[in-house]
């Protein structure tokens, strides 16, 4: 890895190009993910490079969704992999969601690193290489599922989604839970529950959530009554609010 000097300003940003770098060089994340990440850094810097207020509201969804869930899975793909390893193995431990790598460049080699890599961080049953069944009315090899995973999940946590796939799982009767910085994304705007922040930031925060819920024994009935009162759409008009409200400040500072 090149050493950034923690001094940077730009530290935490460019640790993440270089854990990108280094999931390239390891044979775990595709050459296109670099591309996918630079548009989600532009969207980042909109909104602050911090959680906004309405990204939170959408984790305590994500959470008591995952924790009402019957059978959750979680997707990973080369990116997610790269970047946050360790917290979706702690994640997929605390609800009891096995992961199942599924990537959109799919080669079995890339599926078997990234496998292995989950593993080394200490993950149990990884699923994805079996890709035993496909979901209906998509052509490309994120179709491609394990039955005893994402095929027959009840919820799907799948940060960085294809919008299309994101769609199709939606028709399947699955509720869907994505990260993705861009909250105009096919993906945002088909899934059940869309937290429009950073993969790194939403992640910690969903675990942060679900270890708070867990130890104030949160009910199912209570968990589901979050769920049940959360509309996307509505959520995303208010991300969208907010990012405008704040170029609106960043433009009255420039103008002093
Ligand atoms: O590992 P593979 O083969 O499955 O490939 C993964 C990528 C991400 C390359 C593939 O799924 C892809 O091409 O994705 P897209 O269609 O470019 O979508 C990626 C979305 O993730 C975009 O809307 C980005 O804004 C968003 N994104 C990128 N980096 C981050 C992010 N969202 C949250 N956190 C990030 N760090």
């Amino acid at each position: 890895m090149f050493e950034i000097p923690e001094t940077h300003p730009r530290y935490g940003s460019l640790m993440k190009r270089e854990k990108l770098v280094a999931g390239i060089e390891a044979g775990i994340t595709s050459k296109q993910g670099l591309i996918a990440h630079g548009r989600g850094e532009a969207f980042d810097y909109l909104i602050g490079e911090g959680t906004l207020n309405s990204a939170r509201r959408a984790t305590e969804v994500a959470a008591s969704l995952l924790l009402v869930a019957k059978k959750p899975v979680i997707s990973v793909n080369g990116n997610v992999a790269a970047l946050v390893p360790k917290e979706i193995v702690e994640l997929s431990e605390l609800i009891k969601a096995p992961l199942e790598v599924n990537i959109f460049y799919r080669t079995e080699e890339r599926v078997r690193k990234i496998k292995g890599h989950l593993e080394k961080q200490g993950a149990g049953k990884v699923l994805g290489a079996k890709a035993d069944a496909r979901i209906p009315g998509i052509e490309h090899e994120r179709a491609k599922v394990d039955r005893e995973g994402i095929y027959s999940a009840d919820v799907v946590l799948a940060p960085l989604e294809d919008g299309d796939r994101c769609e199709a799982l939606v028709a399947m009767g699955k509720r869907v839970i994505t990260i993705d910085l861009n909250p105009l994304s096919r993906t945002s705007r088909h899934a059940t529950v869309s937290i429009v922040d950073d993969v790194e930031r939403a992640i910690k925060n969903i675990i942060s959530v679900v270890k708070e819920k867990k130890g104030k024994k949160e009910g199912e009935k209570k968990l589901a009554v979050v769920v049940g009162g959360y509309n996307n759409k509505t959520n995303l008009r208010e991300v969208i609010e907010e990012i405008v409200n704040r170029l609106k400040e960043e433009e009255l500072i420039l103008m002093r």
